[in-house]
């Protein structure tokens, strides 16, 4: 283990992520102190007794009296307080950090590191089944929930993380054996006042020795700034890996691989997951055998883009993880509808810009409900097909009386939903539930 006895260790943030570090530090006999900017964070209850903790703001002296700081990804390192600490010269780091500094200690462990704006939990969970199927010990974890600390207790071979551009600001010694982008579209504009590049410069931080990289084709943003010869791509139609040109094939290096009709996976955007997946294992020389059975079986993961009820020959599809403009995109790209498309928008649009939507909102079999904090933004895209409500609740009832056979419902709010909701999990629950309620007692 690296060693931090004998140093001063605040942790800032008492969600997983700062639960996880408690535990990494107390196991080797280092007690950290604690800060929350809340009141009351949600992991204080399961926390060791003999930490001392400060709640409900940044206590400024126990930061710059600290020897290492380790900031959980839901504080922004460009808060002053935290500035005046680095200013300081006290080191500022993440739980990512920490996992890295001991994986690079051992020999034989390899490292798969995913970002990207969407796709990156379907990929991460989809490259984890692909290697516990071939028979490899496999850690999944980072920001798919699982706090990646929590997987060194596990012996593994592997360990796949789902990375966020928060946790990849505060790593400094990640060494991925595959290290890829998925795609870059605008999120978070609320933590990256400087636009999409700052964004784009904390994702980019995951190729830094990488021994390979895994790029999205078409999306110029995902290829590595520096110097990276070991490069593998995939994209729609041109790359390593891409599609042919009718979709209904995988195509792995010119060899035609797996019909997309024997993969359970709808959406063009999940064959581009399924390729950039089979990129990263090929080059964990994973046998095809392993990869392509696990690819078409692969069912997808709920409130993405999930048909969740099918009553009257109406189609309800929750897709309550799309959080941001592009995956809303990509549920519209890949949305098939015979009648008319209820679309309902609304949460918390972390003062993303809405407009590219627009092109996709101009059919005129589309109806669009806005509900939650940012409805107004969102009614303003196509004012004339729009209704907007405070609720989900609300929306839901007013479709319920206009549905026929052949329409389709479907949940794609563009935005978090911290506004109304605990998360995108109670959303897309919320919205599963009033699907039943509203058709409830319908032949
Ligand atoms: N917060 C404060 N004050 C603090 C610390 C946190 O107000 O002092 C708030 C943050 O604004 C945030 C919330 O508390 O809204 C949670 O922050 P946290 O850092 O305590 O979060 P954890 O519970 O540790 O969960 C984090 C990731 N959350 C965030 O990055 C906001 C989880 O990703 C991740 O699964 C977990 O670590 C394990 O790695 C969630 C997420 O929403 C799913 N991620 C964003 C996304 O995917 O878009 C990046
Ligand atoms: P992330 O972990 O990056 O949020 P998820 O796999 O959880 O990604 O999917 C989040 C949302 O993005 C869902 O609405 C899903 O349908 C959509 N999505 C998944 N893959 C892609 C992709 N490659 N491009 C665009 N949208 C995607």
């Amino acid at each position: 283990m690296v060693s931090y006895q004998g140093k001063n260790v605040l942790i800032i943030g008492l969600g997983i992520t700062g639960l996880s570090c408690v535990d990494y530090f107390l196991a080797q006999n280092v007690i950290p102190k604690v800060i929350d900017t809340r009141l009351s964070p949600t992991g204080l209850d399961q926390l060791d007794k003999r930490i001392v903790y400060h709640l409900g703001g940044l206590k400024a002296d126990w930061l710059l009296e600290a020897d290492l700081i380790i900031a959980s990804p839901g504080i922004a390192i460009s808060t002053p307080e935290l500035q005046k600490a680095a200013e300081k010269g006290i080191e500022i780091i993440g739980d990512i950090e920490l996992f890295c500094r001991e994986v690079n200690q051992q020999t034989n462990k390899k490292i798969v590191a995913i970002t990207g704006a969407n796709g990156k939990t379907t990929v991460t969970t989809l490259v984890g089944e692909i290697i516990k199927s071939a028979g490899i010990k496999v850690g999944v974890g980072g920001n798919i929930g699982q706090p990646a600390l929590t997987l060194l207790k596990q012996d593994c071979d592997i360990y796949v993380l789902e990375l966020s551009s928060f946790q990849l600001e505060t790593t400094t010694s990640l060494s991925a054996t595959v290290a890829t982008i998925l795609n870059i579209s605008e999120d978070h504009m609320d933590r990256y006042p400087h636009g999409l590049m700052q964004y784009v410069e904390a994702k980019q931080r995951i190729y830094h020795n990488a021994k390979c990289c895994v790029i999205n084709y078409d999306d110029k943003l995902t290829m590595p700034e520096n110097n990276h010869t070991d490069i593998l791509s995939f994209g729609l139609a041109q790359g390593d890996y891409h599609l042919n040109s009718q979709y209904d094939y995988l195509i792995a290096k010119e060899q035609p691989v797996l019909a997309t009709n024997m993969m359970k996976l709808t959406g063009c955007h999940n064959y581009l997951n399924a390729l950039a997946a089979l990129a990263i294992v090929d080059r964990l020389m994973i046998s095809r055998k392993f990869s392509l059975a696990t690819i078409a079986e692969f069912q997808g993961l709920p409130h993405r883009f999930e048909l969740v009820l099918e009553k009257n020959g109406v189609k309800w599809i929750n897709d309550s993880k799309a959080t941001n403009v592009g995956s809303t995109e990509s549920a519209l790209k890949s949305v098939v509808c015979k009648g008319k498309l209820f679309l309902l928008l609304g949460g918390d649009g972390k003062s993303a810009d809405f407009s590219p939507l627009v092109p996709y909102l101009q059919s005129s079999n589309l109806e669009i409900f806005c509900f939650g904090r940012d409805r107004s933004l969102l009614a303003k895209l196509v004012p004339n097909i729009t209704t907007m409500t405070e609720t989900l609740a609300e929306a839901m009832q007013i479709i319920a009386q206009k549905v026929v056979s052949d329409d389709v419902v479907l949940l794609s709010p563009a935005c978090a939903s911290l506004d109304q909701f605990k998360n995108y999990i109670e959303r897309g629950e919320q919205f599963v539930k009033l699907a039943k309620q509203v058709t409830k007692g319908n032949a």
